[in-house]
């Protein structure tokens, strides 16, 4: 029954990255370091005391004795209550939906979302403010300025409750309820579509696979697509979470899940094929065959969303992170609404949703989500498209034609190069933005340059300013390039370049996209001077 205070020295690199922070699973498991950034969450948001927090994770390596040491520090912080996802589990939308449905003081959420999982592989750990999202770049300032000068932190000596069990507990007089980690979250869904026509897609013989990766949307899946839906059993793969992913990376694109990618390309596949990631807030959307990719599902729920209740009065706006494919401008234009075009980062959409400018966002990072939570929702988009198939009662290829023959078709593809040396990674970048304003005007086999762009975001809410956000070269015609460095990687640095042609309705909407995109993809590695700066010639991931 006694707080301890541990006498301790700052850990350098405790930097909150793109989303929280994360490292290398021994990282954190060196001792203190887990301690060291804890207490510098509860000092960055001006102490503990009183106050109720949400605690869970996608249930990879470490997870459990992470969460066993947050509770105990909770506990020493003087907070009042925790609610914890039994066994640990919580996932990145459920957690954001319990932070907002019992007014906590905030979250703190263990993840390293898709990366993979293991006693080698990647830990992370974020906190989210009070209105469910992700904690914003002045709290996670003054989160990474508590953990330079940190001196001691405080762990209470009583044990943290069997997280097995359901129920309430007491910590050093600090409450701990356990509890289910679906009911809340499926009873959230229920409310925002239409279930019964989905029940009654699925009656209709509609089928489908999900593939839920070995991570956390399993038990999700299992009873909002099965048990309450009618999806018939074996329609959720992959659907027992386990510590290292079934040793896969959990991370929903045509590479990592090649499994899904191999269901839905053969003769016999199903209607509908998705797959969720680690923490399950990203989703990938598959139809017989055919693969949508982020950019174009988020234009085509902006265009469809009305058909599900929670939607059907209209949409206040709409919102994507700058990297992320412009074909949801064109919808926003149709429906005459506005579209925002923000840094990467599910945290800069945070006050657009608050404000009501915007109640769809989307990312090119297999990210998409709306107003019910302040996180990306994985099966919140599984489900939406679930609703306008079941409206529309019409396949998800004859939903994307008349949608491409309508807005035209933006093809795209993200170009990842991985674990570059940091230097040589940064010189790319140093160059590119130095040659910018020459670029203009030059021609490069069919594209001259419209415009260089170092982006910078203003926030139209609080009128905070990120600079720095990725470079984008543009075409005259709408097709451009973008490139930034990744702040999600734990190894060296990550090169993004991403890429973007835009073919107009009346050309041809149905190219296989690697061959859409054979131009500007060299035209791209020759301004940004791939191959001598980084010695690559060949992207370690194409998604
Ligand atoms: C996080 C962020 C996303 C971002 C993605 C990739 O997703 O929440 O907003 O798009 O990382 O970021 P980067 O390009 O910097 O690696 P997640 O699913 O990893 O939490």
């Amino acid at each position: 029954m006694t707080t301890i205070v541990t006498p301790t020295q700052p850990i350098d690199g405790q930097k909150p990255g793109t989303s929280g922070l994360r490292k290398k699973t021994p990282v954190f498991m060196a001792p203190g370091y887990v301690e060291n950034f804890v207490q510098s969450i509860f000092d960055g948001i001006g102490g503990a005391e009183g106050k109720t927090f949400v605690v869970g994770g996608d249930g990879r390596y470490f997870n459990d004795s992470a969460i066993g040491t947050i509770i105990r520090m909770a506990a020493a912080n003087g907070a009042v209550r925790v609610i914890v996802g039994q066994g640990g589990l919580l996932s990145t939308p459920a957690a954001s939906h319990l932070i907002r449905k019992n007014k906590t003081d905030g979250g703190i959420i263990l993840s390293a979302s898709h990366n993979p999982g293991g006693p080698t592989a990647d830990f992370g750990i974020k906190f989210n403010i009070p209105n469910g999202g992700p904690a914003p770049e002045k709290v996670t300032e003054a989160i990474f300025a508590a953990t330079t000068s940190i001196r001691t932190y405080r762990i209470s000596d009583v044990a943290a409750p069997d997280l097995s069990v359901l129920g309430l507990s007491d910590v050093d007089g600090m409450t701990v309820e356990v509890i289910d980690p679906v009911s809340d979250y499926a009873e959230l869904m229920g409310t925002l579509f239409d279930f019964d026509a989905i029940k009654a897609l699925f009656g209709r013989g509609f089928t489908m696979c999900f593939d839920a990766m070995h991570a956390v949307t399993g038990p999700y899946a299992h009873a909002i697509l099965e048990k309450t839906l009618g999806a018939a059993p074996g329609t959720v793969i992959n659907g027992v979470p386990s510590p290292d992913f079934g040793g896969g990376h959990p991370d929903p694109n045509p590479v990592w899940a090649k499994e899904l990618v191999d269901i839905m390309m053969a003769e016999t596949a199903p209607d509908f094929g998705a797959a969720s990631d680690g923490d399950g807030d990203r989703n990938m959307i598959m139809g017989r065959g055919q693969f949508v990719s982020p950019s174009d599902s988020l234009a085509m729920l902006t265009a469809n969303a009305t058909h599900a209740p929670a939607y059907a009065q209209g949409l206040s706006g709409v919102a994507r992170s700058m990297p992320t494919s412009q074909a949801v401008d064109r919808v926003a234009v149709d429906l005459g609404i506005e579209s925002y075009e923000t840094p990467t980062g599910w945290k800069f959409f945070g006050n657009l949703l608050d404000a009501g400018r915007a109640t769809l966002c989307g990312e090119e990072s297999a990210g998409t989500g709306s107003n019910h939570v302040r996180e990306k929702d994985g099966l919140w988009a599984v489900l939406l498209w679930l609703n306008i198939l079941a409206s529309r009662d019409q396949s998800l290829a004859e939903i994307s034609a008349e949608h491409w023959a309508k807005f035209g078709r933006n093809y795209y593809a993200r170009h990842d190069f991985e674990a570059v040396d940091t230097a040589r990674a940064n010189d790319l970048v140093d160059t590119l933005r130095a040659a910018l304003p020459s670029l203009v005007g030059q021609t490069f086999g069919p594209f001259t340059v419209a415009s260089g762009t170092n982006f910078s975001y203003t926030d139209p809410v609080d009128g905070s300013v990120s600079d720095n956000q990725g470079l984008i070269v543009a075409f005259d015609g709408g097709s451009r390039f973008a490139v930034r460095l990744s702040g999600t990687g734990t190894e060296g640095a990550t090169i993004r370049l991403y890429l973007e042609s835009y073919m107009a309705p009346e050309g041809d909407l149905t190219l296989p996209v690697d061959e859409a995109l054979s131009e500007i993809v060299a035209v791209a590695y020759d301004i940004i001077d791939l191959v001598v700066k980084t010695g690559r010639t060949e992207p370690d991931v194409v998604t």
